[in-house]
């Protein structure tokens, strides 16, 4: 039933926040949402999400050659699609509107060596507040592997859906022997939120995104392709994918993939399982509390998140008045300098080489990104 999942004190406040929606397009962020809605995790922690399979992660770097690394990559991004998009539905009941960061905001973490597929480490900061854009860095050194990307969103409603359109893409690097490399480009699917009406939002992916190598391997997922008959279970019908991997220079792809990113996949030739994420992940491990700066997410956020998670919105309302005022002083005394705000990690630049390259390949739309390189300047493992 329409409003069946908002808490009776909130249907009227709820009611208002989805009118705001449905006239609006540009930055969801910055509309007050009633507080059942509200997560209490900074958005600046969602690149976690790339990483929570280490090993998968790993493996890439003991493919045997490309084709074997294109579809090792494919395994590992399809395998973190449950974590990236269905994670607050199963950790808070639904999806949540998460923290809005500050610019400057840090979270650092990282996941230790296990059965040799090293440690792997993560930086993020947020280089944006209006619009938010959350720059990430993600390596495991000991394997040659990095994963550098931005993330913002454009979002508008549609047919009883707000619409997001990702913004920014990330690129993998594979450093290969003789100080070679391999480089994939990864663009990223839509989102569409549904279940608002109902006070239960949930994401479903939409759209084509792809993995582009250097080497020529092309990996198309395509999200919005219909389950063939036999696949429909009366549990699931959505989360649904097809992806095609491709060799270079041709158009006929080696391998087929279909199934559920949530659940599993399988080769659509052979039948072999190719995903299975439903066992558990690994989260990432953060330094305490008491040795964070004090611009680090978990800190910064701290009472707001009590305030959130006790169901005491007064504080977490008066903590985050605290920190948003604070950050307009902020900028009125950069402004009366004439200084800005200097990024801790990331460097911005116009146009991504790797991008526009890789980008010609598929004939990426837009032809060219902006992206925001990693400066390698912290130190891990964290001390
Ligand atoms: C759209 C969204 C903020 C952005 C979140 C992104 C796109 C961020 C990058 C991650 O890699 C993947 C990701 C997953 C999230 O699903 C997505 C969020 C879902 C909701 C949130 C809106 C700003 C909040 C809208 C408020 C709703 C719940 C009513």
């Amino acid at each position: 039933l329409p409003g069946e999942g908002v808490p009776a004190a909130q249907k009227s406040s709820w009611t208002s926040f989805v009118k705001s929606i449905v006239s609006f397009s540009g930055d969801l962020s910055s509309l007050t949402a009633p507080p059942f809605i509200l997560s209490p995790i900074s958005l600046t922690e969602f690149p976690a999400y790339w990483c929570e399979r280490p090993a998968l992660f790993a493996a890439i770097a003991d493919a045997k050659d490309e084709k074997e690394r294109a579809i090792a990559v494919l395994k590992w991004f399809i395998s973190t699609l449950k974590g990236q998009y269905t994670s607050r539905n199963e950790k808070l009941g639904s999806e949540k509107k998460p923290l809005n960061p500050v610019l400057g905001e840090l979270f650092y973490g990282h996941w230790l060596d296990r059965d040799g597929r090293g440690q792997t480490n993560l930086v993020v900061e947020q280089v944006s507040h209006h619009p938010p854009i959350t720059a990430y860095y993600i390596s495991n050194p000991s394997k040659g592997l990095a994963l550098q990307g931005h993330s913002a969103q454009k979002t508008s409603f549609s047919s009883g859906s707000i619409v997001v359109k990702q913004i920014g893409h990330a690129v993998l690097t594979v450093d290969l022997p003789e100080g070679k490399k391999e480089e994939f480009l990864i663009t990223l699917p839509r989102l569409r939120i549904d279940g608002i009406w109902y006070g239960s939002p949930y994401i479903e992916l939409t759209g084509v995104s792809y993995i582009q190598s250097s080497s020529g391997w092309l990996s198309t997922i395509d999200y919005e392709a219909k389950e063939p008959r036999g696949w429909l279970t009366f549990s699931s019908k959505s989360h649904f994918f097809k992806a095609t991997v491709t060799p270079p220079g041709s158009s006929t792809p080696i391998k087929r993939i279909e199934g559920f990113w949530h659940e599993t996949s399988k080769d659509s030739d052979s039948g072999e399982t190719f995903t299975d994420v439903r066992g558990p992940k690994e989260e990432v491990t953060v330094a305490p509390l008491e040795q964070m700066q004090d611009f680090e997410s978990r800190k910064l956020w701290q009472h707001v998140a009590r305030g959130i998670r006790e169901g005491d919105y007064e504080l977490a309302s008066r903590e985050k008045s605290k920190i948003e005022n604070e950050q307009r002083q902020r900028r009125r005394d950069e402004q009366a300098a004439g200084t800005r705000w200097q990024l801790k990690h990331f460097e911005h630049i116009e146009s991504d080489p790797v991008y526009e390259r890789l980008g010609k390949l598929f004939n990426a739309n837009p032809p060219k990104e902006d992206a925001y390189v990693y400066m390698h300047n912290r130190e891990f493992p964290p001390a």
